[in-house]
């Protein structure tokens, strides 16, 4: 299990160690480089490490099981024995129970732990879950996003899979939920959840938004590169911790944990 930080945003740092992530994919594909930069991640103020194996970019391919397994356990293995705390991000529920062996605390299931293996691999090892909203699947979610009302049909799906998690022996203060930014989304879509986070925060469970270097940055801002998306994920995640978000998943630690700081200090002089 991982526990929220006390009174203060939480910020999970992003760490892929696959060759072809949207962002930093490819720059971490050994073991030994991955372990550096998530021990880097946490010096600088990361709460929680989330490794990934698999791509969950728009129009990426899925990866077979031991291939994925391969990249991330050995870097779980190492990060925890360092005493950094770990989330695996994976849609496998094998993967998903190998990485808790190995030492990580939660799970981050971007399909959302509708699999009642995943279900049954987070009560039994006890981890803390982080329940996201996606509609389609990443090799064709942003072909055609569609939604009547975005904000109450994420709700919805959100409240319906934490039941399940629930009833399967979930502990409520091991629920986390995130509306899934670019996860079969157009750019409205993206806004409306992020202006309306609130909604979400209402049901009880912690909020986490994801929305470091995403492209709808790009496409509101101009940057096409990831690199150059600093300014806007940082307005983007503010903006997401203003309306209720609990927890920030970023690639750029030090900037967010800044900004975060300064963000906190302004509002604790209200
Ligand atoms: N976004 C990505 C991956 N996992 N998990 C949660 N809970 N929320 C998110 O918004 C989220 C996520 C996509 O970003 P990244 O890991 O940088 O890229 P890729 O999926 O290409 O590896």
């Amino acid at each position: 299990m991982f526990h929220l930080p006390d009174g203060r945003v939480c910020v999970m740092g992003v760490l892929n160690v696959t060759p072809d992530s949207f962002s930093d994919g490819g720059l971490h594909l050994s073991a030994d480089e991955a372990v550096s930069r998530g021990q880097r991640l946490h010096d600088e103020g990361a709460d929680i490490v989330d490794v990934g194996g698999e791509s969950t970019r728009p129009g990426a391919d899925p990866v077979a099981e031991e291939e994925e397994a391969g990249r991330v356990l050995p870097v779980i293995e190492r990060l925890a024995a360092l005493g950094v705390p770990v989330s695996v991000d994976t849609m496998k529920p094998e993967v998903a129970r190998r990485a808790m062996a190995a030492g990580a605390r939660m799970i981050n299931d971007v399909s959302g732990f509708g699999d009642e293996k995943m279900r049954r691999v987070a009560a039994q090892s006890g981890a803390t879950v982080c329940i996201m909203h996606m509609q389609g699947e990443p090799r064709s979610m942003q072909a055609s996003p569609m939604y009547g009302d975005v904000v109450e049909e994420v709700r919805a799906f959100l409240t319906e899979r934490a039941a399940l998690c629930l009833h399967d022996g979930i502990q409520k203060e091991r629920i986390w939920v995130d509306p899934g930014i670019g996860f079969g989304k157009t750019v409205e879509h993206n806004l409306s959840l992020l202006a309306n986070l609130d909604r979400l925060a209402g049901m009880g469970y912690p909020v986490l938004a994801g929305v470091s270097r995403k492209s709808f940055i790009g496409r509101i801002a101009g940057p096409e590169d990831t690199g150059d998306r600093l300014p806007g994920s940082l307005a983007a995640g503010l903006a997401a911790v203003a309306n209720g978000a609990s927890v920030l998943r970023v690639h750029d630690i030090k900037e967010t944990a800044q900004a975060l700081k300064v963000w906190g200090a302004v509002t604790r002089a209200r």
